[in-house]
C-alpha cells in the first residue's frame, strides 16, 4: 500500500510499507554502471532531487563513490534516518560464513553502520574468479537456507533493517518461505512494459513482499529502448511528461517501488516528479499491452554454460517459469 509523505522541498513523496513496518520510498536512484560519477549522482539526487532512496550493490563496484555521495547529502543536512539505503549480497559469497563478512565490507565501504535493505543478488552461487560464461565448477551448490538463516541474523543484530531477495523464480521464492523464519520484505525484479513480468508480481502481493521493479526504463546499453517506444512516446506526449516519467509511474500505478539509474542530473531530477499526476487508466491498460514481452537481463552471460551445466539455458535458470 502507498503513502505520502513530504521531502524538505514539500514534495509529495510516495513510499511503501514493507511486511517489517518501516517505509521504502517509491523512486530510489539505480547506481549500476554509474562508476567514478556516481558520488554526484547521489548528491545530485538527494539535494536536488528530493531522493531518498539509493539501490547499490557490491558487484557494481560503486558502494565507495556511492558511500561519498551519502556522506556529503548528510553533511548538506540530511540525517541517516532520513535515507533508505540497499545493497545485495554477490553470488560469490553465497556461502552462510562468507555472508556476515560480505556485509560488514559494504557498510565500510558505504561508510555506514547499518542497511535498510540488504538483498540477496542472484539465487546462483559462483566461484571466486568464475568465468563470464562460467565454466565447469564456475556454479556451486547454493545452501539457501544456511544462508538466509545468516542474513536473518544480519537484522537480529540490527545490521540491516530488511532483507529480501532478487532475481528469484516462483519455484524459489516457494522453497525459502517454507523455512524463512523472516519472510522476505522486498523482491526486486526486472519489471517495465517490456517485461512486465506478473506472475512473480502476483505471487509477491499475495504473499505480502514488496516488490521494486529494476531496470525501469528497459536498462542501459544493449537493453530495451522503452523511451522511443511508440505507445509509451503517445501517452508521454498527451500527458504532457517525459517517456523516462511515464514508465516510472507506470511501476507506481502497479505497486512497485521504482530505481531509475541516470547520471544526468535534469534526467535525475524528472525521474521522480511523478506523484502529482496518474496515468488514466486506458492509457495505463495501453502499456500493459505492449507485446514482445522479453527480459533484458537474463543472466545468461553470468551463469549459462550450455554444455557443462547446470544451467544450461536461460530457461533453466528461470525455473522454466516464463
Ligand atoms: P534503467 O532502466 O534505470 O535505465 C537507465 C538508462 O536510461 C541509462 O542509460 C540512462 O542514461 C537512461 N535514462 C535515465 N533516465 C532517463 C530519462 N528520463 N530519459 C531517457 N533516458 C534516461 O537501467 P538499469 O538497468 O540501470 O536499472 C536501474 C537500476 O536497477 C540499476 O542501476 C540497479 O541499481 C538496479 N538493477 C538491479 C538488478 C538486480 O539484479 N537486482 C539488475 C539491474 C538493475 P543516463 O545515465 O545518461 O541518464
Ligand atoms: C549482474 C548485475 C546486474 C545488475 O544488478
Amino acid at each position: 500500500m502507498a503513502h505520502a509523505t513530504f521531502t524538505s522541498e514539500g514534495q509529495n513523496m510516495e513510499s511503501f510499507r514493507l511486511l517489517s513496518g518501516h517505509k521504502i520510498p517509491a523512486v530510489g536512484l539505480g547506481t549500476w554502471r554509474s562508476g567514478s560519477q556516481a558520488a554526484h549522482a547521489v548528491v545530485t539526487a538527494i539535494v536536488e532531487g528530493g531522493y531518498r532512496h539509493i539501490d547499490t550493490a557490491w558487484e557494481y563496484g560503486d558502494q565507495r563513490e556511492v558511500g561519498q555521495g551519502i556522506k556529503r547529502a548528510m553533511h548538506a543536512g540530511l540525517e541517516r534516518r532520513d535515507l533508505f539505503v540497499t545493497s545485495k549480497l554477490w553470488c560469490t559469497e553465497l556461502s552462510p560464513e562468507r555472508v556476515r563478512p560480505a556485509l560488514q565490507n559494504t557498510l565500510k565501504e558505504l561508510q555506514l553502520e547499518y542497511l535498510d535493505l540488504y538483498l540477496i543478488h542472484w539465487p546462483i552461487r559462483l566461484r571466486e574468479g568464475a568465468s563470464k560464461p562460467p565454466k565447469a565448477g564456475d556454479v556451486l551448490d547454493f545452501d539457501m537456507e544456511g544462508v538466509w538463516r545468516e542474513m536473518e541474523n544480519l537484522s537480529k543484530d540490527s545490521l540491516v533493517r530488511n532483507i529480501g531477495v532478487c532475481n528469484f523464480t516462483v519455484t524459489k521464492l516457494n522453497k525459502l518461505l517454507g523455512f524463512a523464519e523472516l519472510i522476505p520484505a522486498v523482491c526486486q525484479m526486472e519489471m517495465h512494459p517490456g517485461w512486465r513480468n506478473d506472475r512473480i508480481l502476483e505471487f509477491c502481493k499475495k504473499n505480502e513482499i514488496h516488490v521494486t521493479a529494476y531496470s525501469p526504463l528497459g536498462s542501459q546499453e544493449g537493453g530495451r529502448d522503452l523511451i522511443h517506444d511508440q505507445t509509451v512516446d503517445r501517452i508521454a506526449k498527451k500527458l504532457n511528461k517525459t517517456p523516462g516519467q511515464i514508465l516510472v509511474k507506470w511501476g507506481l500505478q502497479r505497486g512497485t517501488s521504482v530505481i531509475p539509474k541516470s547520471l544526468n542530473p535534469e534526467r535525475i531530477k524528472e525521474n521522480i516528479k511523478v506523484f502529482d499526476w496518474v496515468i488514466p487508466e486506458q492509457d495505463f491498460q495501453a502499456l500493459n499491452s505492449i507485446t514482445d514481452q522479453k527480459r533484458v537481463i537474463d543472466g545468461e552471460d553470468l551463469f549459462v554454460n550450455k554444455t557443462e551445466g547446470p544451467f544450461r539455458s536461460v530457461a533453466d535458470l528461470w525455473d522454466h517459469e516464463d
